[in-house]
């Protein structure tokens, strides 16, 4: 059950990212302002620009500093979302409960619209005040390898390679696809800490971020065949209809489930020796555990 303060916390976290994307996304009239803004202001649940901004309250980084960081990395992930939704990779037609970019704005301008808000997402971090070059160079690298291993989730998608160990193989595409961003929106914020040298930080950062993106897919293949469209905002059983394998389809539903409640006490592990600095990602585990959509 999540406390009233953490959903008051959660829904001032998202007032903020909205705003500051109102700001940096203004309506401009070219085609290309328009897709991005269109996709990137279609709301979403923010959880990466939150997580970032959360992993920095409890690094004690000023929450100014991190908001471009934070906005870097949902603008990396609404790229992302524009290009597997085109034909070339998942096809699909609805997302965020709205016609899908290129649905609206043509193949073209939506596969230019995710290039855009990639570099855009580099020029927030390059352009972040007040923080010294070292600090944006190595949260840039961090956020380029972690796109980068989104790519090759994606191509694992594509090329539904077998080595024989169908379980690994899927952990690995899912820790690619979904657990290397969350990964990096956790490890981000410690570039601009003074604790950053500390020993083992960053280790159990990363580790938390794979293991709360481990589990935000396994829950999304559950959601997948368990919710409707109008309420995922995106087309269900999309994973059946491509036959892509999921954690429902090679474990079965019950075994999914438990497989995300192991997921789940073993993320609350990792952060356990953060003690109350950490209410609010220990809180976040379970609201990506219990999402609904
Ligand atoms: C262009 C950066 C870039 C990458 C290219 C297309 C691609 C490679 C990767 C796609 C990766 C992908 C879509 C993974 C799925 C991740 C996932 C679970 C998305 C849904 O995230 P939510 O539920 O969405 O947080 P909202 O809409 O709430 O933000």
């Amino acid at each position: 059950m999540l406390s009233d303060l953490f959903l008051n916390k959660y829904n001032e976290l998202v007032q903020k990212i909205e705003l500051t994307i109102g700001k940096l996304f203004p309506d401009s009239g070219s085609a290309l302002d328009n897709a991005m803004r269109y996709s990137v202001t279609a709301g979403g649940k923010r959880i990466r620009p939150v997580l970032v901004l959360a992993s920095g309250k409890m690094l004690s980084v000023p929450e100014e500093t991190l908001l471009p960081v934070a906005l870097a990395f949902e603008c990396i992930h609404t790229a992302s979302l524009i290009h597997d939704d085109l034909p070339a990779l998942d096809g699909d037609e609805l997302r965020r409960g709205k016609p899908t970019c290129h649905r609206v704005f043509g193949e073209g301008v939506a596969l230019l619209a995710g290039d855009a808000l990639i570099s855009e997402s580099f020029r927030f971090i390059a352009e972040c005040e007040h923080v010294d070059a070292t600090a944006r160079v190595e949260a840039i690298e961090l956020l380029a390898r972690a796109i980068t291993d989104l790519c090759l989730g994606q191509v694992m998608d594509l090329s539904r390679e077998e080595d024989g160990n169908e379980e690994a193989t899927l952990r690995t595409r899912h820790l690619k696809k979904t657990g290397a961003l969350l990964s990096a929106c956790c490890v981000a914020p410690l570039c601009f800490s003074e604790r950053k040298e500390e020993n083992g930080l960053r280790e159990t950062l990363a580790q938390f971020g794979e293991q709360l993106g481990l589990l935000f897919q396994v829950i999304d293949d559950i959601l997948d065949v368990s919710e409707s469209s109008e309420n995922l905002g995106k087309n269900a059983h999309g994973d059946e209809r491509r036959g892509t394998p999921t954690y429902v389809s090679i474990y079965g539903l019950k075994r999914a489930q438990e497989i995300a409640l192991q997921l789940k006490g073993e993320a609350l592990d990792t952060i356990a020796p953060f003690g109350e600095g950490a209410w609010f990602l220990r809180e976040l585990v379970t609201f990506v555990a219990e999402r609904r959509k």
